[in-house]
């Protein structure tokens, strides 16, 4: 039979609902897991696609909706170095995913390859994982139709967490290169992230223990399985005390838990028995966000989020630059989005001197901002982010030859940290123990932690609207076009609060718009935040 015919009986086993239109987005394709089926398949094609024209490198295809609700999926593709998918490929996606018959399917898919020189003799290579959803086994079924249909070689990771298969990705294109990233397998993963923890921690002890929320998802048991590759708790190491990882009750997933809840919520989970200054950790769904959190003396909640971890990482990272006499080679940088407190902004500035970008939200424009820098700090204040070193500064680190003990300390500490970081993406797993190495080398609790300035008070609220496509944003998303005159009106707003500053974007994930809010004081920034939303709610009636 030829590919065409192949490729239309397949399709029809995997029909397309009529009415729905669908969009490649901030996290490729997300929506109720009940219509992802057709999107999954298409999503499968467009794999050996990309693959075929970077001449057969490996692709990745995650299936998770990560902070979403359990009865939602999603689906995503990582390119060959572990980078979300290049950006002009996104719209072949949506072309692909909105075909409205399986003909038309084919007649897409083949225009695609004539346009893109594919050469059908190049084989395609796809690795694919999945988190713990009861519908990613269904959805794994229709992408494995895709890829047997178009011929393509392919590997099952089964249940990974999102940023562990982008270590895959990697580590599978890199293998025999000059620059292995590591051995393409789980256990590599945790061999790799185990080794450069035990050489950053540089003999030195946490202090304490930390506790975990896992989310109920994925997180959970791929962390259980990380510690045993740590230096044990009973022999002085790191006690990593890890809840809410029930994966076998699907609707506990992200519900009441989770750095998603923990962040908008601004409160611990209720499940959190967690006593005065613990500190205190909550991932994402597919473990690719932390947060931290800690109960202050007076019982106050105290959230140590993504912009947090961005200024911890700076600093250090900075600090250890110059104790190995590389300060002035090692230009390094924060990227933030427009969520970033306006404290965490001003402290990197002003404070630690250190330039600072606004990107809009999305790891992809993050990442991509990183790479300008030696050094690239990006963190959403969601808690999504890593640390990226460019070329230059491997080879730097790698070359230098240190002139002190001091020096050579800083610079062992500073090598260790690029194996410990996954520079792919966010990754809650080995951002969790960044943040520990760099608190146990302060010789911090939270409490020293959070006091390296003052957060102002914020807000984040979600609103439901009959189409959030009529959210137009410029400026890295601080200011909306359109629908005309509304961001007139939250000008006006944000004006008669002190230090007031208000934006609203609809969300490329979930069907709503976000309104953030902050100003000088908690009742401020919560008025400010409810007035912008309803500006926002007459607007997209
Ligand atoms: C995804 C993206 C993040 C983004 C978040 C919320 O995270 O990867 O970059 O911050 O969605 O995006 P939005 O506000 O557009 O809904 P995750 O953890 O859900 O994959």
């Amino acid at each position: 039979m030829a590919l065409h015919e192949k490729l239309l009986e397949a399709s029809g086993k995997h029909p397309k609902p009529a009415e729905h239109q669908f969009q490649y987005g901030t996290a490729g394709f997300r929506m109720k897991a009940t219509l992802l089926d057709p999107v999954v398949f298409r999503v499968g094609l467009l794999a050996a696609l990309r693959s075929k024209r970077l001449g057969g490198q490996t692709i990745g295809v995650m299936i998770t909706a990560s902070h979403n609700p359990p009865e939602d999926n999603g689906v995503k593709l990582v390119d060959p170095m572990g980078e979300m998918l290049e950006a002009s490929w996104e719209a072949y996606a949506t072309k692909l995913a909105n075909a409205s018959s399986d003909a038309e399917l084919v007649e897409i898919y083949n225009k695609l390859s004539t346009d893109l020189k594919i050469k059908s003799e190049t084989p395609a290579r796809v690795v694919y994982a999945r988190d713990t959803r009861a519908s990613g086994a269904t959805l794994v079924a229709a992408l494995v139709d895709a890829l047997e249909v178009t011929g393509t070689q392919y590997t099952d990771y089964k249940l990974m967490t999102t940023p562990q298969l982008h270590y895959i990705v990697r580590s599978v294109n890199t293998q025999g290169s000059e620059a292995p990233f590591g051995e393409p397998s789980e256990t590599g993963y945790y061999k790799k992230v185990g080794a450069a923890f035990k050489k950053a921690m540089q003999g030195r002890k946490a202090n304490g223990s930390i506790t975990v929320d896992c989310a109920n998802g994925v997180g959970g048991g791929k962390l259980r399985e990380l510690i045993k590759y740590l230096p044990q708790a009973s022999e002085g190491g790191l006690e990593i005390k890890v809840v809410n990882d029930d994966v076998l009750k699907p609707e506990r997933l992200n519900y009441q838990c989770g750095a998603d809840f923990v962040k908008t919520n601004q409160r611990a989970p209720p499940s959190s028995h967690a006593g005065q200054l613990a500190r205190c950790a909550s991932l994402d769904g597919d473990a690719d966000r932390i947060v931290f959190y800690f109960i202050d003396h007076d019982g106050k909640f105290v959230l140590l989020d993504g912009d947090r971890i961005a200024t911890l990482a700076a600093s250090f990272i900075g600090d250890l630059a110059k104790q190995a006499g590389l300060g002035d080679e090692l230009r390094i940088g924060v990227v933030q989005t427009a969520y970033a407190n306006g404290s965490s902004t001003q402290y990197i500035s002003k404070s630690l001197k250190l330039p600072v970008v606004c990107t809009p939200t999305g790891v992809k424009h993050l990442h991509h901002a990183a790479t300008k820098f030696d050094i690239g700090v990006y963190f959403e204040a969601n808690g999504h982010g890593t640390v990226v070193f460019s070329p230059a500064a491997l080879k730097t680190l790698a070359t230098t030859e240190p002139q002190s003990p001091a020096q050579k300390t800083a610079l062992d500490t500073l090598r260790a940290l690029t194996d410990l970081i996954n520079q792919t993406v966010g990754d809650a797993l080995s951002d969790l123990l960044l943040v520990e190495v760099i608190l146990a080398h302060k010789g911090w609790g939270p409490k020293e932690w959070e006091s390296t300035y003052t957060d102002l008070p914020n807000r984040l609220v979600r609103i439901e609207v009959a189409d959030r496509n009529i959210f137009k944003t410029v400026d890295a998303e601080r200011r909306l076009e359109s629908p005309p005159g509304v961001q007139d009106q939250i000008d006006a707003l944000v004006g008669k609060y002190k230090a007031g500053r208000s934006f609203a974007r609809a969300s490329g994930t979930e069907d709503a718009v976000r309104v953030y809010a902050e100003a000088a004081t908690r009742g401020e920034a919560d008025d400010l935040a409810q007035k912008v939303a309803t500006v926002v709610k007459q607007a997209g009636r």
